[in-house]
């Protein structure tokens, strides 16, 4: 059909890890003829998860375009990964789809990652869909899932088609039409309706119920007992879709091809349309507006994800708000109000790149070559300066020190890692020149796994991850005298600075330096080299070489030589006043301290506040989340979470999450101090071999 025709759905795949989502858009591939072959996860040969490292860990770690064309409507589904760790994809999604489609195995039911789909789609004001899979593994039971849906869900939940198992064949009943298939591979045939008893009377109950919900008219009608006509069944569930208080369950094997057809058949009939919706709500100037998907109005594109390829360099994909993009499209990039040359337009299908001449209002595409544009950008008509109200996405919440393995590598780490946030902006890079360690941060392990493999295959660098180095400070608790004597008077120019120097403890994190100086003992030239000599000193303290703060240093007294005495002998004299100084005051470690918000069900609660004391911490309240989630406020020594991001995780099977501040330094325990000396020789010394 003519791409002018043909109507548009943009479907995001969404649900648990392994609940069958890739396996889902593949059938449905095969189903509507756009593949030949049927492939699967295992073998590594599905359309979506084309990555070499999707292909080694069988799973989906980035969101996949995968459109197919079936009777007169272009579907665009997103596969997103189900892992957590891979969180980034189903942000992209929902923001370029106006359905999710949430995939429930039949087997392990309603899941963590079930949820978290539902509510992201209900907080987008999206359009949800259930596709209960796996109908031919054993141990399937779609009526105890249809349950638990329904307590999860509530009443909105509607079923369309459900199974019925005849000896060893599954029959699958739609109910909106009230006829039964059987699947023969993959090609439906019409059977007998088979006998089911009562159930089938409750869930004609259920859609009935669920369409006199979507109106006055239907609700009347409904409960004065008249019954409803297919249409109204159809607008009813319909409506019900599109405003939010109807999810239709459809269900089906995708590996053996059962049912593709009626669930292609309720994508296209029932969940809408960009058209089908208000719009986008955007901002123009302050001020929130929707902008409804017109192709007759100026143009306008959301960058919703961004692959940066090694050979094709930069791709952005967009969803199309309004207008036609052309590739002569005059537009500009309104987060950063630079003007943007578009490249090539393209349709992507997997990995699979077709010339696009144009892409329509509420499609999706891709462009290439987007200089200064990055995923949340609008791309529009520079009249209409439109702009995201919302760019959100997971934040990273594991950070590990990482280092290359070859020598001298650290600048490509730097640059492989600028290209690899360009797609994926849960990953966050710094460099901390206090601990002169390059560090990045993701969602978990796995996440950090897959970018460390990223950047040697894609970016040809190879990097080693390691606990990143704890910010300690060093400060001390006694006041002390100390002298500093640098003499070097042996023929020629000698050098002479003397010092004494009274240390002793303040609150400032900064030296504090004062003089009391009587007589000119050390003249008034040589008090800023005293100071300097000491503002170089504390950047290494002398317990363990960690910055010192809290010091308050007074130079008392001292002596000169008229010739040999310098700037810089004063300060060498006032570093060796600090050396001996603050081995004598008492000295000791002080560890960063931040505050902790875990978010977790009630019912790990007690866990959670049992794992604070263990990591030496302080359980401070807890109370009630908006979320439904208890929220757990603590304050805990930094130098025990760095893995705290896979305890919630496992803890609550991937439902509760944390925020962690800096909040300020404490004092390290005295038992805790002689291994934090230890590490810190150990890493000067190999710091030292690297240099
Ligand atoms: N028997 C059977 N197995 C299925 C079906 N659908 C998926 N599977 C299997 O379930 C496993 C997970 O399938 P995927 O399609 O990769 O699941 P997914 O939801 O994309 O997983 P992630 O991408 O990791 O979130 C694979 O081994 C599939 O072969 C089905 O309908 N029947
Ligand atoms: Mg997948």
């Amino acid at each position: 059909m003519d791409y002018k025709q043909l109507k548009v759905k943009n479907v995001m795949v969404a649900g648990h890890a392994g609940s069958g989502k890739t396996s889902l858009v593949e059938a449905l591939l095969y189903a509507s003829k756009m593949t030949d072959r049927q492939g699967r996860v295992e073998d590594g040969n599905t359309v979506s998860d084309f990555d070499g490292e999707e292909i080694k860990r069988s799973c989906s770690l980035s969101s996949s375009v995968v459109p197919y064309e079936y009777k007169d409507t272009k579907v665009n589904l997103v596969d997103v990964p189900g892992l957590f760790d891979f969180e980034l994809g189903m942000y992209e999604g929902i923001k370029a789809c106006e359905t999710a489609l949430i995939i429930v195995s039949a087997k392990d039911g309603v899941e963590v990652g079930t949820q978290k789909v539902y509510n992201l789609s209900s907080k987008y004001g999206r359009s949800s869909m259930i596709y209960v899979s796996k109908i031919d593994v054993e141990h399937a039971d779609f009526y105890k899932v249809f349950e638990e849906l329904k307590t999860e869900f509530g009443p909105q939940i509607c079923p369309i088609i459900v199974p019925v198992a005849k000896g060893d064949e599954t029959i699958y009943i739609n109910l909106m039409e009230f006829k039964a298939y059987s699947y023969k591979s993959g090609k439906a045939e019409e059977v007998v309706m088979p006998a089911t008893g009562h159930r089938l009377d409750g869930l004609v109950t259920a859609i009935n119920e669920a369409v006199a919900e979507t109106s006055e008219e239907l609700f009347e009608k409904y409960f004065s007992g008249e019954q409803f006509t297919k249409a109204e069944i159809i607008s009813g569930i319909q409506a019900g879709i599109k405003a939010g208080t109807i999810t239709p369950v459809v269900c089906g094997s995708s590996i053996k091809m059962e049912a593709m057809d009626m669930v292609m058949d309720v994508l296209n009939d029932l969940t809408p349309s960009p058209t089908d919706t208000e719009g986008t709500e955007l901002l123009l100037g302050s001020s929130k507006v929707t902008l409804p998907f017109n192709e007759n109005s100026q143009v306008s594109a959301l960058v919703f994800k961004t692959v940066a390829d090694p050979f094709v360099g930069k791709l952005s994909f967009v969803k199309v708000l309004s207008g036609n993009l052309k590739t002569d499209s005059n537009v500009v990039n309104t987060t950063v109000g630079i003007p943007e040359r578009l490249g090539k337009l393209l349709f992507i299908r997997g990995k699979k790149q077709i010339d696009a001449e144009y892409i329509k209002a509420g499609d999706i595409g891709a462009v290439t070559k987007l200089a200064n544009t990055k995923t949340g950008d609008i791309l529009c008509d520079p009249q209409n300066e439109y702009r995201l109200i919302e760019n959100e996405f997971p934040h990273p919440t594991m950070e590990m020190a990482i280092k290359p393995k070859n020598k001298g590598d650290e600048a490509k780490i730097s640059s492989a890692l600028q290209r690899i946030m360009e797609e994926d902006c849960t990953i966050k890079y710094r460099q901390d020149s206090e601990t002169s360690q390059q560090l990045i941060s993701g969602l978990g392990e796995q996440h950090l796994d897959v970018t460390l493999a990223k950047m040697k295959n894609k970016f040809g660098v190879e990097a080693e991850l390691s606990k990143p180095r704890v910010a300690y400070r060093e400060t001390i608790r006694k006041t002390v005298k100390a002298e500093g004597k640098h003499k070097k008077q042996s023929g020629g120019h000698g050098q002479y600075g003397h010092v004494w120097i009274e240390f002793s403890p303040t609150d400032s994190e900064g030296l504090v330096f004062e003089e009391k100086v009587f007589g000119g003992a050390v003249p008034k030239n040589y008090f800023p080299a005293v100071e300097k000599g000491l503002q170089d000193a504390i950047k290494n303290g002398v317990l363990a070489g960690y910055p010192v703060v809290g010091l308050k240093a007074t130079l008392l007294d001292g002596s000169y030589h008229p010739v040999d005495s310098s700037e810089m002998a004063f300060k060498m004299a006032a570093t060796l006043a600090y050396k001996s100084g603050l081995k004598e005051a008492s000295p000791c470690l002080l560890e960063p301290i931040g505050t902790l918000v875990a978010y977790v069900p009630d019912m790990n609660t007690g866990d959670v506040m049992g794992e604070v004391n263990k990591r030496r911490g302080r359980v401070l309240g807890i109370e009630p989340d908006d979320s439904g989630l208890q929220k757990v406020m603590a304050e805990c020594p930094m130098s025990e979470m760095s893995d705290f991001t896979t305890y919630i995780r496992s803890l609550t099977a991937g439902r509760g999450y944390y925020t962690l501040e800096f909040a300020r330094y404490e004092q390290l325990p005295n038992n805790l101090e002689s291994k934090v000396i230890e590490d810190a020789k150990k890493f000067i010394v190999t710091k030292a071999d690297e240099e």
